[in-house]
C-alpha cells in the first residue's frame, strides 16, 4: 500500500509515469553522498548531470537569531529556494569549538566579543545540500556587515550591526567541509530522497 502510494506520488511528479528510482537524476546525486565517507563529515562535489556542483554547506542561526525567534524564517528561506536539509541541531557552542570555527579570527581585536556573543545562548546549526549551495547561501545571507547587506538577504532584512548579524554560512566549499566536520558527526547527516527533486533539478541531455 505504502509502495503503491509512493509510486502514485512519483508518477504525478513524473508527468503520469511511474518511474523507478533509477530514472531519477537524483539517484546520481544521492548516491554520491551515500557512498561518501559521511562518518568523517566529508563534503564532495558530486559529479551530477547538472552544471556546477552538488555541495553541502553549514548554516547556523546565531544566538541573536534564536533569541529573536528567526529560526523558522531562516529555515524557510533555504527550503523555499529548493535546498535539502540534511542535518539540524540546537547546541550551546563551546569556546573550543568556536576557536576552531573562527580560527582565522582569533587574533582579531573583536574576537573576545565574538565568543561572548556566540556563547550567549543556543545556536541552531544546519547542513544544507544542493546545487552550488555554498555560493548561493552566502548570497542569501548577505555581506558580513549588515549595513552593506541588500534588502532581501537575511542580514539585510533582519540585522543592523556586524556584531549581531544573525546567521553564519560557510564561505567556500573547502570551508564548508571543514566546518561541517567541526559541528556535526557523520551519523548526524542524513541522506534522504526528496520526492520533488525533478521539480528543482533538470537532467542535462
Ligand atoms: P562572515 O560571518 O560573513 O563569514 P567573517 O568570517 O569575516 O564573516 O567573520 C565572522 C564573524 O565575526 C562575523 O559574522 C561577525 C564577526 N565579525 C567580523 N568582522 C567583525 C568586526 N569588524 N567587528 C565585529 N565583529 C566582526
Ligand atoms: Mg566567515
Amino acid at each position: 500500500m505504502i509502495l503503491s502510494q509512493t509510486c502514485v506520488f512519483k508518477s504525478i511528479l513524473q508527468h503520469g509515469r511511474c518511474f523507478t528510482r533509477s530514472r531519477f537524476s537524483e539517484k546520481a546525486l544521492v548516491s554520491k553522498f551515500t557512498s561518501a565517507p559521511l562518518s568523517s563529515g566529508a563534503i564532495h562535489r558530486a559529479q551530477s548531470s547538472f552544471t556546477g556542483g552538488v555541495e553541502r554547506t553549514l548554516v547556523a542561526v546565531k544566538p541573536d537569531g534564536v533569541q529573536r525567534r528567526y529560526v523558522g524564517q531562516i529555515i524557510q528561506r533555504f527550503e523555499k529556494r529548493g535546498f535539502k536539509l540534511v542535518g539540524l541541531k540546537m547546541l550551546q557552542a563551546s569556546d573550543g569549538l568556536l576557536s576552531q570555527h573562527y580560527r582565522e579570527l582569533v587574533k582579531k581585536p573583536f574576537y573576545p566579543n565574538l565568543v561572548d556573543y556566540m556563547t550567549s545562548g543556543p545556536v541552531v546549526a544546519m547542513v544544507w545540500e544542493g546545487l552550488n549551495v555554498v555560493q548561493s547561501s552566502r548570497r542569501m545571507v548577505g555581506p558580513t556587515n549588515p549595513a552593506e547587506a541588500p534588502a532581501g538577504t537575511v542580514r539585510g532584512d533582519l540585522s543592523l550591526h556586524v556584531s549581531r548579524n544573525v546567521v553564519h554560512a560557510s564561505d567556500s566549499v573547502e570551508g564548508a567541509e571543514r566546518e561541517i566536520q567541526l559541528w556535526f558527526e557523520g551519523k548526524e547527516l542524513l541522506n534522504w530522497e526528496c520526492y520533488d527533486h525533478s521539480l528543482t533539478y533538470k537532467e542535462d541531455k
